[in-house]
């Protein structure tokens, strides 16, 4: 009995390096380069700011951990601009985020984080506590916007994770 326990252990750790292997080995595009590790490429850092993309918001990524911690839970920071007068942040918008892996896919996520985020909003300043990155590879973030009945969505690129 306890050797055919050790056995499956060792099936479902090998099960969960494929896995990470799939995850980092997956780049959206060839010539993007993602695949490469912080140390070669020292630029291929987080997305810092994103328009929507019907350009009526810009937001801003104000905080993100250099780098991004490997199965910890980080807190990201977010402010959002007029897309016309990217110099006032506002302050009477709704937020909304959401991470997960492409893998390749075009829309939507092949999957998404283990955690909930929680957003708690001060004076323009969106706090996102309990972002938690399980595999390494590149993640998305989908910023979703809404302000008196406007709405906007934006992405951001979150590779993970640094050593
Ligand atoms: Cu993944």
């Amino acid at each position: 009995m306890r050797r055919q326990t050790a056995l499956s252990l060792v099936v479902a750790s090998a099960a969960m390096c494929v896995a990470a292997t799939v995850c980092s080995g997956t780049p959206v595009a060839p010539m993007a380069g993602m695949h490469m590790s912080a140390s070669a490429e020292p630029d291929a850092g987080p997305t810092r700011q994103a328009y929507t993309l019907n350009h009526a918001f810009l937001i801003e990524l104000r905080a993100v951990p250099r780098p991004i911690p490997f199965e910890k839970y980080f807190t990201l920071e977010f402010v959002v601009y007029d897309g016309r007068h990217p110099t006032k942040a506002l302050t009477d918008t709704h937020l909304k985020v959401t991470a997960g892996m492409r893998h390749g896919l075009k829309h939507g996520f092949a999957h998404g984080m283990q955690s909930t985020p929680r957003i708690r909003a001060k004076r323009g300043l969106f706090t996102v506590a309990g972002m938690y990155f399980h595999m390494a590879g590149p993640w998305t973030l989908r910023v979703d916007v809404e302000r008196n009945g406007r709405k906007g969505t934006a992405y951001f690129t979150l590779p993970c994770c640094g050593q």
